[in-house]
């Protein structure tokens, strides 16, 4: 998942009256009035050539004709905060979840959706929906067997797009990319390529391992030849404190009976409990991931005002919130259900914490 103009977004949704004419974010140096640089533009500012990293002064000529563009400075306090937002919304989402910059992250959805794609589309539908709603921010998202495919499938279909890549798709769609688009070939590296007659990502296929490395060296040589075959096996990882545990499960079969539904989360509670006990540590947020028998992924947290790690805890507040969800969605049956804990920290901080305030 990869915001949209993410910077000059936030700015829009600010000031709404900003929309539809260029917008671009700058990072002013200070030196003189318009020394610095363009850190993101709107796509109305892209359209006349406008892109990030290029100097302000160079936009502006760009922009002659647009009086009513608009040059702000950067507000990078909103920007973290509006990100904050997002990514509490999309961990919700996968699992595991991997923030990788302020605007974009990885999430792992084998285990909800499955190995075979059959509602990852809902799902990303869902998440863009939710942001949206939220927070007001579009989005990009590309699902793909891997992170690097997902990436570049995000990238392909910017703004407010949606891209699946499946498995037998994979050369189909990569070949005929720029080489460019590959992650790793910045700016210095086209003409690189371009000498060694590689201009589109599947031309790196006419090229013999032997040939990669001598131009590139051993490692950069095996990235490109795996990336050109849609190779990459880097999990998704979580982060730091970030990290959750969690687990779903298929029902026996589509319910909307609470007690049907409590003897699968009576089993969740009791797995996630146990991998908190394990590690020692005590949770402050449980979300639960209500997937339907239409595939629609929903999902539902409540952050508690002391931290837990009780079994019982985990079950009534998993049974609390999926009885809120039915109540809400009468007609609508879940197929799978799952228990997402994170917010931890170390249960003996807190003794040690508590011994202190004696
Ligand atoms: P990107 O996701 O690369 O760009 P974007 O979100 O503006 O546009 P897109 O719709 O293509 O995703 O980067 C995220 C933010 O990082 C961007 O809004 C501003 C900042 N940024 C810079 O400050 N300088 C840069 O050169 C780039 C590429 C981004
Ligand atoms: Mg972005």
């Amino acid at each position: 998942m990869d915001l949209d103009y993410f910077f000059a977004q936030c700015e829009e949704i600010r000031n709404p009256q900003l929309r539809g004419k260029p917008l671009l974010v700058c990072v002013y140096s200070g030196r003189s009035e318009d020394s610095g640089v363009i850190s993101t533009a709107n796509y109305e500012a892209r359209n006349f050539g406008v892109k990030s990293g290029i100097p302000i002064i160079t936009a502006k000529k760009y922009l002659k004709k647009v009086p009513e563009s608009t040059f702000l400075p950067m507000d990078r306090d909103m920007y973290s905060d509006m990100s904050e937002k997002v990514m509490a919304i999309a961990r919700e989402f996968g699992d595991p979840f991997e923030q990788t910059g302020l605007d974009e992250c990885y999430l792992e959805i084998t285990r909800i959706v499955g190995n075979d794609f059959e509602g990852s589309e809902d799902l990303a539908d869902s998440l863009k929906e939710k942001i949206r709603k939220v927070v007001g921010l579009t989005c990009s998202i590309g699902i793909a067997p891997n992170k690097l495919l997902a990436k570049i499938a995000s990238d392909t279909c910017k703004p407010d797009g949606l891209k699946l890549i499946k498995s037998k798709d994979i050369l189909g769609f990569l070949s005929p990319l720029s080489i460019g688009k590959l992650p790793g070939v910045g700016k210095k590296m086209v003409p690189r390529m371009s000498s060694l007659g590689v201009k589109k990502i599947g031309d790196l296929l006419e090229l013999d391992e032997e040939e990669l490395t001598r131009n590139f060296g051993k490692n950069q040589a095996l990235y490109f030849h795996n990336a050109a075959h849609g190779i990459d096996n880097v999990p998704v990882k979580e982060r730091g404190e970030a990290e959750q545990i969690g687990r779903i499960v298929t029902l026996k079969e589509d319910s909307n009976d609470i007690e049907f539904i409590k003897t699968s989360l009576e089993l969740i509670s009791v797995d996630v409990y146990e991998r908190c006990q394990e590690r020692g540590i005590t949770f402050r947020t449980l979300g639960v991931i209500l997937i339907t028998n239409e595939i629609k992924t929903h999902s539902r947290s409540r952050t508690i005002d002391s931290r837990s790690n009780s079994k019982q805890k985990i079950l009534e507040l998993g049974c609390e919130l999926t009885e809120i969800f039915l109540r809400e969605h009468p007609t609508t049956k879940l197929r799978r259900i799952g228990i997402k804990l994170s917010g931890f920290e170390s249960a003996d901080s807190q003794v040690s914490l508590s011994q202190f305030m004696d």
